[in-house]
């Protein structure tokens, strides 16, 4: 029996629309996990994982840094895109060529042939964090889609309509699927619920989601 047969990177993407605009490629990231992996550790040495602050003052959940011409912070004065890291007050780290290429790839492939981002977001989620209910509305321009790329661990997402108390769907990012956000879907509420401990053998005990942007 050769259970190499197995392997994950060999299981084969597929297309679901879960919304008007919004495409969820299964598994389409694979082939290119390490070297993302491989990116990410070289970000993270030049602007670290951190946790930043709501406008209100709490520490976010979720760990996060950016890659880009721009990368999305918050602090008491609410959540903007800035050229320079606050942290290390230098530039962010740039945009890799292989994440530039994967985000546009996987645009491309559902529809939005011109996508052009500027900016990555790096999340972290440890077991038990959660993301709360949102919209992504820091952008310049929404005919833009966000490209979501899930790591590591799995985790409900969460989507509704365009008021927050809209019903809600649900729908499991795995490792390796890439959520494509645009069209009717661009400013749907979103979030994701608490992530449970599921360590992932390459990743480990984590889940890491990098969204694609055009901010500016
Ligand atoms: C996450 N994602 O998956 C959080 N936003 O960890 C988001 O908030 C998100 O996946 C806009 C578009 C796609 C996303
Ligand atoms: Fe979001």
């Amino acid at each position: 029996m050769n259970y190499s047969l197995f392997d994950e990177e060999d299981s084969a993407p597929w297309i679901e629309e879960l919304f008007p605009g919004a495409i969820l490629l299964h598994r389409y990231a694979l082939p290119h996990v390490k070297t993302l992996m491989r990116c990410l550790d070289s970000i993270y040495q030049q602007s670290p994982l951190r946790q930043m602050k709501t406008p209100g003052g709490r520490s976010i959940a979720v760990h996060n840094t950016s890659c880009g011409e721009v990368g999305l912070i918050s602090d008491v004065r609410g959540y903007r895109y800035t050229p320079l890291d606050p942290q290390t007050k230098a530039k962010w780290p740039p945009m890799p060529e292989k994440f530039r290429e994967l985000a546009t790839d996987a645009a491309k492939l559902s529809g939005y042939s011109n996508f052009n981002p500027d900016s990555c977001l790096i999340n972290r989620y440890l077991p038990e964090t959660k993301l709360s209910l949102h919209q992504d509305k820091d952008e310049a321009d929404f005919t833009q889609p966000i490209v979501s790329v899930s790591l590591g661990m799995p985790a409900v997402f969460v989507f509704g309509g365009l008021q927050r108390n809209d019903k809600l769907s649900r729908v499991t990012l795995e490792h390796g699927d890439v959520l494509v956000w645009g069209g009717d879907a661009r400013l749907l509420f979103h979030g994701v619920l608490s992530v449970k401990r599921q360590p992932h053998p390459l990743i480990g005990t984590q889940r890491i989601n990098l969204t694609f942007r055009r901010a500016m």
